[in-house]
């Protein structure tokens, strides 16, 4: 995080969530991208959650990333408040696996969108790239880290410990 007015907000359910979602907020901030990050919980304090994502817009946040597992309602309750581009990132469970969290978050009913991506730390890492590459549309600054992010990974695929 940085003293700058983020430009991604980063929610998940809960505290527990946190070892998969630092791989978002450390690809943000290897972008230099400010954000905040939040836990709050759609079911355990939902006025909390409508304040912070109905507020976002107005605070200068762009993309919001919200993370949850098993019912994983958090992504289209903040979707629901906002008409900021909501990323849902649905966390691994030790009863389904994630699938629960999955099939949760992707399949919204129609009319409030939410972007989900992979389960667990990929789609962690995935949603600030894809936040990134939002931002990037009208901020040639983050466009250009992206595409040094990008081409760093890309000549380095050959570098893989191969004898
Ligand atoms: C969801 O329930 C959270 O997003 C988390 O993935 C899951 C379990 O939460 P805890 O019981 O660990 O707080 O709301």
């Amino acid at each position: 995080m940085s003293d700058q007015t983020p430009l991604v907000g980063i929610v998940m359910g809960s505290k527990s969530d946190w070892d998969a979602m630092k791989n978002a907020s450390d690809m943000l901030s290897e972008l230099g991208i400010p954000f905040e990050a939040k836990a709050l919980s759609a079911h355990r304090n939902p006025a909390q959650v409508h304040e912070w994502a109905s507020s976002a817009e107005a605070r200068g946040i762009k993309v919001i990333i919200a993370a949850a597992g098993m019912a994983a309602a958090l992504p289209g309750v903040v979707a629901a408040v906002t008409q900021l581009p909501v990323l849902g990132v649905p966390m691994e469970t030790r009863v389904m696996g994630g699938m629960d969290s999955l099939l949760s978050m992707a399949q919204m009913p129609g009319g409030i969108p939410v972007g989900t991506l992979a389960v667990g730390k990929a789609g962690a890492k995935n949603a600030a790239l894809l936040a990134a590459a939002i931002l990037a549309l009208s901020d040639e600054t983050i466009h250009a880290r992206l595409a040094a992010f990008r081409k760093v990974q890309n000549d380095t695929v050959a570098d893989l410990p191969l004898d």
